[in-house]
This record gives C-alpha cells, structure tokens and sequence, in this order.
C-alpha cells in the first residue's frame, strides 16, 4: 500500500503520526542503530533532509536508516539535488507562503528528470512557513518571508488555496529549532479549514509540546532538533 493512503487509513482510525527528521549533514551514519533505539516506539515515519545535503549524503543516510529500521523514509528536500531512489517517498514541497517562485515551481521542474522514472511516491504538499521567533534556515534559503502566526485568516486561506490546488498534505512549519512552535489557534484554525492531513513542525521539544499540536488538530507532528541533540523532553 502506499505511503499516502496508509497516512489516509491512520488518521481516519483517529490515530496521531509522528515523524522523526533526521538531517544527513548532522547524522552520523554509523551511528544509526542507537539513534533509533532511542527513538519513541510510536514513530511512523522517517523523514530525511537538511539545506544543503548533497543526494550522495542523503542516499548514504537513507540506506544507514534502513539497515536498522522497518519505517517508510520519506524525503524532505531542501532541493532537487537531495533527490535519491534509496528512500520511499518525497514531500514534493511548494512553499506557499513565500513568493519566490523559485520554491513554487522551479524545484520542481528541476527535480522531474530524477522523479520521473523513479520508485519514489510523490506527495504534493502545501508548505506554509509561520513566524518561529528566529530567523530559520527555510527563511534563508528559499528568501521568503514567514507569515506572522496572528495572520490566523491568512494561514488558513493559503492552506486551503493549496488543498484547492491538488495538494495532497498541509505542513505548518514554524523552521527547525524555532523558539515557538506554530500555536494552537493556527493549527485548529487550519485544520477545521482543510480536509487534508495536517503536518506541524519547528521547536517542539517535548511531549507536552507535542500533544498539544495533536490536541489543537495536528495529526503528524515532526521533530528532528530534540530527538538530534537527544533533548526531547519526556513530560
Ligand atoms: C523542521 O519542522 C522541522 O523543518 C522540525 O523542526 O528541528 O525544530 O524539530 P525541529
């Protein structure tokens, strides 16, 4: 079955996902296997991705991770360049909130001759950068502005203009290390708006964090810095 429609089934069980990023720059591969045996058992899904990994790194850290684990490895690009056949699935990103065409279109038009004859599923996703409280590496490279998270009427208008436009995912990234996670209000706003799944990401750092975007509406939460840094806290 495919990624998508188990992520499909999941949620309609009322089931919540949660999913670990793992950024290969980062990642010591050979470390692999303890890194996963002190992940949470729940975890769904492995995402892999950073700013500037190279498809080589990526592949590396993708075919490390599957020696040691059964979970599906979906990509997460930060380019067309971090596109390997080692893993399952790609976020096949359009990040919505900004207005650099660049990470609306041109990715992905540069990434086609990798995709186009390979295994990997494609999930369209509408990709929504909020204010995290400090500048974030999503902000930098892609030279976009995030949205203010008070832009409660924006953020759920842009995440519906996406479900409109055929994506098949809504990610509510507030950029990797942010000091505040996308709040509840923007995540129950958005998800009462869209009948797509909800992704939320960026500063959540412990479970009570990690509930509380399950409880706003979230049903996939990612979290790549405290699982890293092995700082995630248990309460
Ligand atoms: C970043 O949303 C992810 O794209 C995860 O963020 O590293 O802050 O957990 P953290």
């Amino acid at each position: 079955t495919s990624i998508y429609s188990e992520i499909s089934a999941s949620i309609s069980r009322g089931e919540k996902l949660l999913c670990i990023l793992i950024d290969p720059e980062k990642f010591e591969n050979d470390k692999a296997e303890a890194f996963l045996k002190r992940m949470p058992k729940n975890v769904n899904y492995l995402l892999v991705g950073g700013s500037t990994a190279t498809a080589q790194q990526t592949g590396e850290t993708v075919k490390a991770l599957k020696r040691h684990s059964d979970l599906p490895v979906i990509l997460f690009p930060g380019s067309h360049e971090q596109i390997t056949e080692e893993a399952d699935g790609i976020l096949f990103l359009s990040l919505l909130s900004g207005r650099n065409p660049e990470y609306l279109i041109g990715q992905h038009i540069k990434s086609v001759p990798r995709l186009r004859f390979s295994n990997l599923e494609v999930l369209p996703t509408a990709y929504i950068l909020v204010d995290g409280g400090k500048e974030s590496a999503v902000q930098r490279v892609s030279e976009t502005i995030p949205i203010a998270q008070c832009e409660l009427k924006l953020i759920s208008e842009t995440a519906l203009a996406g479900e409109f436009s055929g994506k098949k995912l809504v990610y509510l990234e507030a950029g990797s290390g942010a000091k505040k996670a996308v709040g509840s209000s923007i995540i129950s706003e958005v998800k009462s708006a869209v009948s797509i799944p909800v992704m939320v990401g960026g500063g959540i750092r412990s479970a009570k964090q990690l509930q509380q975007a399950y409880d706003a509406g979230a049903d996939m939460v990612v979290i790549g810095t405290a699982f890293e840094d092995n700082t995630f806290v248990q309460l």
